[in-house]
């Protein structure tokens, strides 16, 4: 009986949660899959006309060239008639992002998991890390942040507050280095037997130079003193900047290994079509996704819950 209970409660969190991200991505959904779809099923037949309204359509929804081109290729090729492009479409899409490998975010129970966050500034990666440090202490782990932005003032401050509101734990140092910083919160971590370290980093330095070398730094500080934590380096990507993030992907991809994307800002962005080019063009793995400012405003990346909502 309480089992029955339980699954009913289960089910309704579960819809609620779908409910959520179904409003999160439905701009996203008008301009990637309606704008398609309605074209298609006004017209008996698929004609170069429709090919090249689709491809438009396609990019304009942040796909890219390459992918939006790649996939009309396929509509042309395979001879889909307009009955059939919706299964086409959603099948193009779930074959991308298989492409890029488990959209799990990486943890081990016994070891020390290191979450390195990066992103140009306003990305929106302070905010993460509240709502991933909320997480995590709710899932009734132990949790430590380090405020390594040291480069603009209010930034410490912020990620204070964030600890606070969390719950847990926080190494922040007046005026001293970012590294250093992370050397330190390392040292605490793993003397205090900490289950989580997140480190916040700067957006933005001097100029980017400044800004690559200070990250990679940090990156060879870990690496030294914690080579058996569990490591993921999370690239934060701002949704409602469509392609054009994904330059900045590239600069962060080469300066320092990125693992998983976190795309933010989802809820009312209409770019989030970005996600596919993220799978395709960078091979990376979109982990988490932020929908609101609120400290629960985080969902774990579901390929297939993503793909039925759009659709
Ligand atoms: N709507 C919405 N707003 C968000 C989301 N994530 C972050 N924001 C907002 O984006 C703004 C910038 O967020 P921050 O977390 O400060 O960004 P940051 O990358 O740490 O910025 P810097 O410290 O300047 O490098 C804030 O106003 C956040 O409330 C999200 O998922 N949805
Ligand atoms: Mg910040």
């Amino acid at each position: 009986m309480f089992n029955f209970f339980k699954k009913k409660e289960d089910n309704k969190e579960n819809f609620s949660a779908f409910e959520t991200l179904k409003n999160a991505v439905s701009k996203t959904s008008d301009t990637l899959v309606k704008s398609v779809l309605n074209i298609v099923s006004s017209n008996s037949e698929i004609d170069e006309f429709i090919l090249e309204y689709i491809e438009s359509a396609l990019i304009k929804a942040d796909l890219g060239v390459d992918l939006s081109t790649s996939i009309v290729e396929n509509i042309k090729k395979n001879s889909i008639k307009p009955d059939n492009i919706k299964s086409f479409l959603k099948s193009e899409f779930e074959n991308i992002l298989n492409l890029a490998g488990s959209n799990i975010l990486k943890f081990d129970r016994d070891k020390l998991n290191i979450y390195f966050i990066t992103g140009v500034n306003g990305a929106g990666k302070t905010t993460l890390i509240g709502k991933l440090a909320y997480r995590f202490k709710n899932e009734g782990k132990k949790v430590l942040l380090a405020a390594a932005d040291t480069f603009r003032a209010a930034a410490e401050e912020q990620l204070d507050i964030w600890s606070k509101r969390a719950g847990v734990d926080i190494v922040r140092e007046d005026k001293a280095d970012a590294a250093s910083v992370v050397y330190r919160a390392i040292e605490k971590a793993k003397a205090e037997n900490y289950n989580v370290l997140i480190v916040d980093t700067a957006g933005r330095l001097q100029n980017k130079f400044n800004l690559i070398e200070e990250l990679k730094k940090i990156k060879g500080v870990i690496d030294k003193k914690a080579p058996e934590a569990n490591f993921e380096s999370v690239l934060v990507l701002d949704a409602n900047l469509g392609q054009n993030g994904l330059s900045q992907a590239k600069v962060f991809k080469e300066a320092v290994e990125i693992t998983a994307v976190a795309l933010t800002k989802l809820d009312g962005s209409s770019k989030g079509g970005v996600i596919f080019a993220v799978a395709k063009d960078y091979n990376l793995p979109v982990k988490l996704i932020g929908v609101g400012e609120k400290i629960d405003d985080l969902k774990d990346f579901d390929k297939d819950e993503f793909i039925k909502a759009i659709f």
